[in-house]
């Protein structure tokens, strides 16, 4: 075996144990920060289309064109969808595959401005029929083609899809 791919295997090892003692070392007491998703278990139930720990969203319905968050984030203008669609007023239909047990809050406006487009609860979606538009983008009426910035927020007493 050749000294390179000995090192190479060396490196890979240092980094599994590494990533262990990481694991390890979180204090399984605290709660988490909000955004933070613990490791989910079975029975945690997800959103449709979307992978476990992350908020989807999505171009037409569910399924299509596909942008996934981990975290909270002020501002969709950077983002884009699978397409490579720009995810700003783009969204037509969300999922919410949380293991922390966080709310999608959904706003008109970056920085969680402009008031709330829609919310989607843990293990919930809504469909892209299910969302009002008056077939303008960016105007502030109706729902879809409107969020611009997404926070994860813990249980709320305000009424989301499921
Ligand atoms: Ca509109
Ligand atoms: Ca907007």
């Amino acid at each position: 075996m050749s000294r390179k791919l000995l090192a190479r295997i060396g490196g890979t090892t240092a980094a599994v144990i590494a990533l262990s003692a990481t694991v390890l070392t979180t204090p399984a007491s605290a709660g988490p920060p909000l955004g933070e998703e613990p490791i989910p278990s079975d029975s945690t139930p997800l959103g449709p289309f979307c992978d476990a720990g992350y908020h989807c969203v999505f171009f037409f319905n569910l399924g299509s064109a596909r942008h996934s968050y981990f975290n909270t984030d002020d501002n969709f203008t950077n983002d884009v969808f699978d397409n490579h669609f720009n995810v700003n007023d783009n969204i037509a239909s969300a999922s919410n595959s949380s293991t922390g047990g966080y709310e999608s809050h959904y706003y008109y406006d970056v920085g969680f401005q402009g008031g709330l487009v829609f919310c989607v609860n843990p293990g919930g979606a809504v469909d892209s029929h299910e969302l009002t538009t008056d077939g303008i983008r960016n105007n502030h009426v109706a729902q879809q083609d409107e969020a611009s910035s997404l926070r994860l927020r813990p249980t709320t007493t305000i009424p989301c899809f499921n």
